[in-house]
Formats: C-alpha cells, sequence, structure tokens
C-alpha cells in the first residue's frame, strides 16, 4: 500500500466570509492557506476563487492570479474547480482551463445539492474532458452519487484516457442530494470504480468527515479534507483554519503507516505536466 495523497480544498463556493473569518478568500490568505497546508502535508490544492467582496468567481483574472500565486510559493498540484458555485453558467465553467491548471474537477453527472441544483449534463462533462485533454490538464472525477461511476465509464469509453493516462477519482460523499458519507456508501462506490481508476480519494461533508477520512484510509484510498467540506474541528468546535484539517489527517495516515505523499509522489501518481517555471540561474 503505498503513502497517502491528502488534498486541501480550503474555500468553496458555499460558505461565507462573514460566518466563517477564517476562510481564505483573498489572494494573500490563500497563498499563506496553501503554503501552511503543504508543510502540513498536503500535496494538492482544490481551488476556487472569491472577489473582492468575497463573492464566488470564475473570473480568469482571479484564476490566473492564484494559480500562478500558488505555484510560484509552492509545490502543491493546483487544480482549479470547475464546479464554480451552482449558479456559474457552464460555458463560463469551461474558460476555467484559460488558466492552465495542472489539474482540474470534473464532476461526473448533475445532483440535488441541498436546495438548488449541480448541472452537469453529459454534453458539459463530455466536452470538458475533451478540453481537459487537448490542455493536457488532468481531470479528478468528481463522484457525487453511484450512477457518476458509471457516467465516469461513458466518458471513458468515448474518449479514452485522460492527458497522462492516469485516472484519479474523488468520491464526494454526504452532499444533501448525493451519496451519503458513510462507510457503506463509499464502499460502494469503490467496488464499482472502473479498472482503468488508479487512484481515488474520498471527502465527506460536514459530521461525515472523519467516518469517511477513517473508511478512505483503511480501504487504501486518498483523503480530501479542507473547510469546502466541513468547518467543524470536535463538536462545538470551529476548525481555526485549513492547516488544522490537513495535519489531524496527516497524523492519521501516519497512524495508518501510509504517511502523506510529497507534492513530487503526488505529481508522479497523478502524472501532471510539470508547469513550474524553472529556478534561474
Ligand atoms: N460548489 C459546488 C456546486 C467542484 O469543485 O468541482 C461544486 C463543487 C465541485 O464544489
Ligand atoms: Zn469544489
Amino acid at each position: 500500500m503505498t503513502g497517502t495523497l491528502i488534498t486541501v480544498a480550503p474555500t468553496g463556493a458555499e460558505l461565507d466570509k462573514a460566518d466563517h473569518p477564517q476562510l481564505p478568500t483573498t489572494l494573500d490568505e490563500l497563498v499563506a492557506t496553501a503554503v501552511d497546508c503543504e508543510a502540513a502535508g498536503a500535496s494538492l490544492i482544490h481551488l476556487h476563487l472569491r472577489d473582492t467582496e468575497h463573492r464566488p468567481t470564475l473570473d480568469g483574472g482571479y484564476l490566473r492570479a492564484a494559480v500562478e500565486a500558488v505555484r510560484e510559493t509552492t509545490d502543491l498540484v493546483v487544480q482549479l474547480s470547475t464546479g464554480g458555485s451552482v449558479h456559474d453558467p457552464l460555458s463560463q465553467r469551461l474558460t476555467v482551463l484559460d488558466a492552465d491548471p495542472d489539474s482540474c474537477s470534473l464532476t461526473c453527472g448533475t445532483t440535488n445539492f441541498g436546495d438548488d441544483v449541480f448541472l452537469n449534463p453529459w454534453g458539459f462533462m463530455s466536452d470538458l474532458y475533451v478540453l481537459a485533454q487537448e490542455r493536457e490538464v488532468v481531470p479528478e472525477f468528481e463522484i457525487f452519487d453511484l450512477g457518476h461511476v458509471w457516467s465516469m465509464r461513458r466518458l471513458l469509453d468515448r474518449h479514452g484516457l485522460p492527458f497522462g493516462g492516469r485516472v484519479h477519482v474523488d468520491l464526494v460523499t454526504g452532499v444533501p442530494g448525493g451519496m451519503p458519507g458513510t462507510p457503506q456508501a463509499v464502499m460502494a462506490a469503490v467496488q464499482a470504480l472502473p479498472p482503468e481508476v488508479t487512484s481515488w480519494s474520498a471527502t465527506g461533508i460536514g459530521r461525515a468527515h472523519l467516518p469517511v477520512l477513517a473508511t478512505a484510509l483503511a480501504a487504501g484510498g486518498h483523503l480530501r479534507v479542507g473547510m469546502e467540506d466541513n468547518v467543524m474541528y470536535a463538536k462545538d468546535r470551529e476548525v481555526s483554519g485549513n492547516a488544522e484539517l490537513v495535519a489531524r489527517a496527516a497524523t492519521f495516515a501516519e497512524l495508518m503507516q501510509r504517511p502523506p505523499l510529497s507534492c513530487e509522489e503526488t505529481r508522479a501518481l497523478l502524472a501532471v505536466k510539470d508547469r513550474r517555471r524553472a529556478p534561474s540561474l
């Protein structure tokens, strides 16, 4: 069994800065979070951007600035969300790849998302997948429900393997409308994954956070943590920041004899293209 890829999803598109002042929403806060989380054991960062009013944005200027700043200050694999917020139009979600990330999320189907709908019709998934192949960006297949596994199968059948040839899946459990954050749901999805899958991680939203983390570690999966998915460290105690969640995940991983992967190991695991600037002599 290998070490553990720890992804941090520090911000998301759903929480309000006013309710969670420690949520990293400015570029400076994002960079500081990225640096702290890398030191704590993360090797991949899943980014959503916020504008000057701390509202979710897919504006290319914000996306590019964040990709460049995180790449400049850390060795983390930089993944941009193409999910955005439930209010973002599909056409704008496709423009995310213009910011030249190492990786992008690719959700494998429409799902109810609380009172909203997170829209991912087949045509959008298919266009995004082919665009990622053309731009040499490694997709992370986001599975919110069991049926999404079959949509991923359909993408692979129709378009072949992603750039780099590795197939990395993230099971997002506990969204109201998706599969529950239980060991049983995680294992049902894992057992349904096609043979092309080379690695998988899992996250549990809210109180599913720890049970899903423990299940993934025990079953040979990798971890995703962060304030996008969970803001509670314990009952009645909110997290001080993202690094605290990464540090706890790293401790669990160490205890399970699957220590955190370095950024270089994660780059190899996912076969991302190296877009970092060569150091000047
Ligand atoms: N914010 C959610 C509607 C992704 O990043 O690709 C979608 C999401 C998934 O967070
Ligand atoms: Zn996201």
